[in-house]
């Protein structure tokens, strides 16, 4: 599952990869008969470890970075929004062009080295090779800097499952979002990190038979009105359309959370016009405080007051949804 996310390594810039491979390169020391031979020897040797050391680091950074046809929207939608899909594409499209005239370049010089009558020669086109070489990695300078960067923000994304069913708990700050997950999951629950907000996604995991889903926490994402969020905050946010099966947004009535109910209500509503096509479930948390009850089904994460219910509704829903996708597969 996304093991781009930490397997991508660090990308040197420009400098640091002529510097590396030059340091490489000065080290080489090839025997010879004579010492045109030796100085041949050493030069064909200097420029093949050149060449093939940056050829072979420029192939693995591309080789490093996800193919957005090959992952799923929720991934692919946080990528575009963070990085930009087709910057990402243009930038390793010129790594790879920088690799290919690396090679190429080596082909050339060999040959003429190879070729050189005497010393003198063989330093002049090895000299040549160096000038060439180092213009061509220059040139990717500002796709290397752009890859290190995307590099850091791809290592920001949560490592959830995208392959098993998931529940989104919604809901203002302190209404019991995180108690609930807790009382639900089997396991204790993992804390994920995600773009624009600090405390990272909760990630709880509920066995439900030999199945499992995962229940998600999202403080700093959903807790709040997303009018007040910028665009890129948002689509951020909106990226969680693809990973939830159900959103569970939870009132808390007795308020002591420290925000009304009409306000509780209003971002409701966003949550709702925001993810139009997820099934939204609306429960009261704190059943056993005082509150004004407003006619949703109520549960406790406390005293596991209709808990149980909650738990049997989600996953009837679920299974609904299994069925449902099970039915539209081509036959
Ligand atoms: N009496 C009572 N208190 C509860 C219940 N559920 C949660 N609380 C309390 O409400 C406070 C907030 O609960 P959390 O689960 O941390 O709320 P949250 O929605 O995750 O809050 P953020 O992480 O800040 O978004 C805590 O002090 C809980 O102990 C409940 O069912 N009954
Ligand atoms: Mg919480």
């Amino acid at each position: 599952m996304q093991d781009w996310r930490h397997k991508i390594p660090t990308i040197m810039t420009s400098q640091e990869l002529l510097d590396k491979a030059y340091a490489r390169a000065s080290r080489v020391d090839v025997n010879g008969a004579a010492a045109f031979d030796h100085v041949k020897k050493t030069n064909i040797g200097k420029i093949t470890a050149i060449g093939d050391m940056t050829t072979t680091t420029l192939l693995k950074y591309i080789r490093a970075f996800p193919r957005m046809e090959q992952e799923d929207e929720f991934y692919s939608q946080l990528i575009d929004v963070l990085i930009g899909h087709e910057k990402l594409k243009k930038a390793l499209v010129n790594l790879s062009w920088c690799a290919e005239k690396c090679s190429e370049l080596q082909r050339q010089y060999l040959f003429r080295v190879r070729k050189a009558p005497n010393i003198d020669e063989v330093a002049k086109i090895t000299k040549a090779f160096y000038g060439r070489f180092s213009s061509v990695i220059n040139r990717v300078e500002p796709d290397l800097l752009f890859c290190q960067k995307a590099r850091d923000h791809l290592r920001q994304l949560p490592a959830v499952d995208t392959t098993v069913q998931t529940v989104v708990i919604a809901g203002y700050p302190n209404v019991g979002k995180s108690q609930l997950v807790e009382r639900i999951s089997t396991a204790k629950p993992t804390i994920a990190p995600y773009p624009f907000t600090t405390k990272g996604i909760i990630i709880g995991h509920v066995k439900s038979g030999w199945r499992t889903y995962q229940v998600i926490d999202t403080p700093g994402l959903l807790d709040r009105e997303l009018e007040k969020r910028n665009a890129i905050e948002l689509q951020a946010i909106l990226a969680l359309r693809y990973l939830a099966d159900i959103i569970v947004f939870i009132i808390d009535p007795s308020e002591t959370c420290g925000y009304t109910i009409d306000r509780q209500l209003a971002l409701l509503d966003s949550v709702k016009q925001n993810f139009p096509d997820i099934p939204l479930l609306e429960v009261e948390s704190k059943s056993d405080l005082e509150g004004r009850p407003t006619g949703r089904p109520r549960l406790s994460a406390l005293t596991g007051e209709g808990v149980d219910e909650l738990v049997k509704q989600v996953e009837g829903m679920l299974k609904a949804q299994r069925v449902n996708d099970l039915d539209k597969l081509p036959t």
